[in-house]
């Protein structure tokens, strides 16, 4: 475990240069998004549609042997002319789902926990991806798999509660 651990700061230091993650686990970020912010959508998500909000395209990926924790991403779509807010994020599969967006603040990778949710503007379109907006999947019961999948329920402030299954894709960078 340890290896991989190193493996993963490695990689991530490799590709980030400085990576300030505010508390958060770096080891998980590391096999998440520090090889290079490209992702590829494994496996195809049932549409997930409540109220005016339409889900697509959701994933997460496997996860290294003792890896506390996981990132998923999904495409939100507002059909509607109210805006919504995404608000809270759970699953079975882990002690809590927290919504983080990671950017490039001063040249400097850093990430941080959206408490206010993420914005879905009327008519537009949200996309939850590898380097930016994203759930992040805390003290994970055990590490995905690839090829599993991952139930997650998403709560949105006007349409309410929308059930995704996101399938597991392979782990980046490894
Ligand atoms: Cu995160």
């Amino acid at each position: 475990m340890n290896v991989f651990r190193t493996l993963t700061l490695v990689t991530l230091f490799a590709s980030a240069a400085v990576a300030q993650m505010e508390g958060h686990q770096m080891q998980g970020h590391g096999a998440m998004d520090g090889t290079g912010m490209v992702g590829t959508n494994p496996g195809t998500m049932q549409v997930v549609k409540v109220g005016d909000i339409e889900l697509v395209a959701g994933y997460t990926r496997a996860m290294l042997p003792g890896q506390p924790v996981g990132g998923g991403f999904v495409t939100i779509k507002n059909a509607g002319s109210t805006d919504d807010v995404l608000i809270a994020a759970e699953s079975p599969v882990s002690g809590r789902v927290e919504l983080h967006e990671m950017a490039v603040v001063n040249d400097v990778m850093t990430m941080r926990q959206l408490k206010d949710g993420i914005p879905v503007p009327a008519g537009e379109t949200v996309e939850l991806k590898p380097g930016g907006l994203h759930l992040m999947f805390m003290d994970v019961n055990e590490p995905f798999v690839e090829g599993g999948q991952v139930s997650v329920t998403l709560t949105f402030e006007k349409a309410g509660t929308a059930e995704l299954v996101l399938p597991v894709g392979p782990i980046q960078g490894m």
